[in-house]
């Protein structure tokens, strides 16, 4: 039986080879083990999809490949999910308005938030990806929202994010708004106006947690 890194590693393999069976066993292998959901999570699962990406943009991968990875990865973040609640703190359960920008149709990351969010007790209304500044403010108020959550992975689309930060900000009530997305930093999330920046999406509870005290 494989131990500890070493059985993180080829979680992380098992994912970027799209390897949903193996995945989901060594997954099992690794909760019996005592290794924490979110140590699963966030040095096997992630890092995989992560890897697969890469190979994607060095054009040994093809999208089949990318998107079976983003399937195996799926595959072992429902296994592990149930088993999260162990290692987290318990939080004040929100609701909380998620999407991608305008513009953006990258969704893996986000999906993932949402899903952390949710194991974590929260309410995610997913807007999914594409979504207008005006969409987001309408569900916000509509579901009556505490936590406006947005992501984006392309600097192309980062003006459109500032937008729909500074018209959440005018808002009556504003939401806090948390972001996230390769192409941000602390630095530029502050910028544009944002309460709170998570740099992956397995801190994405602790964040909410630390903002909203
Ligand atoms: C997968 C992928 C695609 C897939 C998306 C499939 C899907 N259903 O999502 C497809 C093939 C469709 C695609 C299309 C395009 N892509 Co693309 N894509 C990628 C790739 C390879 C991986 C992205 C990914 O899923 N990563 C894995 C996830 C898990 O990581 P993540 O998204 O970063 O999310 C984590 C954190 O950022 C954080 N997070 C994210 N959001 C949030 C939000 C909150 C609130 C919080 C707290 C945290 C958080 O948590 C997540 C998990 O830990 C990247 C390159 C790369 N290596 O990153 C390029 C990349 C993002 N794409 C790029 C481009 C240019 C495009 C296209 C324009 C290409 C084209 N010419 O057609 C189109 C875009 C079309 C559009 N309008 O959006 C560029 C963007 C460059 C830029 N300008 O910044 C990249 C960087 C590649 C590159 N180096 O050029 N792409």
């Amino acid at each position: 039986m494989a131990k500890g890194n070493e059985l993180l590693e080829v979680i992380a393999a098992a994912v970027r080879e799209g390897m949903e069976e193996e995945v989901l066993s060594r997954c099992e292998e690794a909760l019996a083990a005592g290794i924490p959901a979110r140590e699963i999570i966030q040095e096997g699962l992630c890092p995989g999809m992560k890897e697969a990406g890469e190979l994607y943009e060095r054009h040994e991968y093809f999208l089949p490949e990318l998107l079976v990875a983003a399937e195996a990865m799926h595959a072992g973040i429902r296994m592990a999910l149930p088993h999260l609640g162990e290692s987290g703190a318990p939080g004040s359960s929100e609701t909380v308005v998620l999407g991608v920008v305008e513009g953006d149709v990258h969704e893996i990351g986000k999906n993932l938030v949402a899903a952390m969010l949710e194991a974590d007790g929260h309410r995610v209304i997913d807007l999914g990806y594409d979504v207008p500044p005006q969409r987001f403010l309408e569900q916000v108020r509509e579901n009556g929202a505490r936590v406006l959550a947005l992501s984006t992975m392309m600097t192309t689309t980062l003006p459109n994010m500032r937008r729909t930060v500074e018209l959440a900000r005018a808002m009556a009530d504003p939401p806090l708004i948390i972001v996230g997305g390769a192409p941000l930093s602390q630095a530029v999330a502050a910028d544009m106006g944002a309460d709170g920046y998570g740099e992956n999406a397995a801190g994405a509870p602790a964040l909410l947690r630390s903002l909203l005290g």
